[in-house]
């Protein structure tokens, strides 16, 4: 086949329990495992036409396309998750890929972009490998999670609806550093829980995320934060499974503020939040306090406030949102999507 053409949409997520910092051996292994909220309706789209050459290649050969238009500043990132797989991806060697990408949401809205859209790119390049070799994969979703993984950490949890979990947990043989796995075991009351993105900043970050775990490697700090993340993830997954909400609470704002700690107690100190990050958290503990309602913020690398909050609840949280939190946003935006979105297939019989 000259022609080989695939499409999958698939949804970013946030961190629970966060991914910060690399293993030293191995290719993108986390050091600490992590869990994570898929979020519905905040996804990336991306399609790929490959299309066969003559000669053999001897490197990638593709062109990315982000909202129509070329993407300079992302293919180094792409050629370097491209030939991380490339010996196992044989229609790498043989097909040239055009891919174009979209986002549902605002650039630069600390949704976690490079995870939909990795998530995606794992997709459509699972499927493509499928196509071209007549092989099918043992389990798609795993092989699909595995390469997302090599192209950005986070996005591997994005193969899943609702809950997934990414790094080898002792008590649990499912999982995996190499992979995310869906973890079913909460309990379904969480399925009414939504999160609320507050855009505090829509500008670029100054530290990216992949710098950011770097430094890791000469925090001093590090391994107490691993050690920390192990009993966060231990803490959270009872409270998921108990439907414990003060616990639940407590946990994730501690992984967000943590995760905000290790930016600013690491070896070329940074911030990334914005006194309008910090108000909106003194407003979440001050309405929290008042009203008992279940909500609570998390932080993803960057000043935006996911604040999440279960979806019973919503006319009088999106109340106070309107109301206390909106002056503190950028642009008085917000973007709120419900927990537990799916990557889908848009198009698998492209074959010309
Ligand atoms: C997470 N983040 O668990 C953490 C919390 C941001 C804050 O994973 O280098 O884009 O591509 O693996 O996955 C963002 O880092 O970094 C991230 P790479 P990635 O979601």
């Amino acid at each position: 086949m000259n022609k080989l053409k695939i499409a999958y949409t698939c949804p970013s997520n946030i961190a629970l329990v966060k991914y910060w910092g690399k293993k030293a051996e191995g290719i993108q292994l986390p050091a600490n495992a992590s869990i994570s909220f898929t979020l519905t309706d905040l996804c990336a789209t991306t399609s790929i036409e490959a299309l066969k050459t003559e000669e053999t290649l001897t490197q990638p050969a593709f062109i990315f396309e982000l909202d129509g238009k070329l993407k300079p500043s992302f293919e180094l990132k792409i050629a370097a998750f491209l030939r991380r797989i490339w010996d196992q991806y044989t229609i790498l060697q043989t097909y040239r890929l055009y891919i174009k990408s979209s986002n549902n949401f605002p650039h630069g809205a600390g949704i976690a972009s490079s995870a939909a859209g990795f998530g995606a790119l794992g997709l459509c390049l699972a499927n493509l490998q499928q196509q071209f070799s007549g092989i099918e994969f043992a389990d798609f979703n795993v092989e699909a999670s595995r390469i997302a993984r090599l192209g950005s950490g986070s996005a591997c949890r994005s193969i899943y609806s609702g809950l997934a979990i990414w790094g080898k947990l002792q008590d649990d043989s499912a999982t995996s550093d190499e992979y995310a796995v869906a973890y079913t075991k909460y309990n379904t009351a969480f399925n009414t829980w939504k999160d609320c993105v507050l855009l505090v900043d829509e500008g670029e970050k100054s530290v990216s995320s992949t710098q950011g775990h770097a430094q890791l490697n000469n925090n001093v700090y590090a391994s107490s934060r691993y050690q920390a993340a192990a009993m966060s993830m231990n803490k959270l997954l009872k409270a998921l499974q108990n439907h414990a909400i003060p616990q639940f609470i407590h946990i994730v704002e501690s992984e967000a503020l943590q995760l905000h700690a290790m930016m600013m107690a690491g070896p070329m100190p940074y911030i990334l939040f914005k006194p309008n990050t910090l108000a909106i958290i003194e407003k979440i503990w001050e309405f929290r306090a008042s009203s008992a309602l279940p909500l609570c913020f998390t932080l993803d690398a960057g000043a935006n406030v996911h604040l999440l909050y279960d979806g019973k609840h919503e006319k009088e949280i999106l109340n106070f949102v309107e109301n206390q939190l909106l002056p503190y946003c950028s642009k008085n935006k917000y973007l709120c999507t419900a927990l537990g979105g799916t990557p889908t297939i848009i198009n698998e019989h492209g074959k010309s």
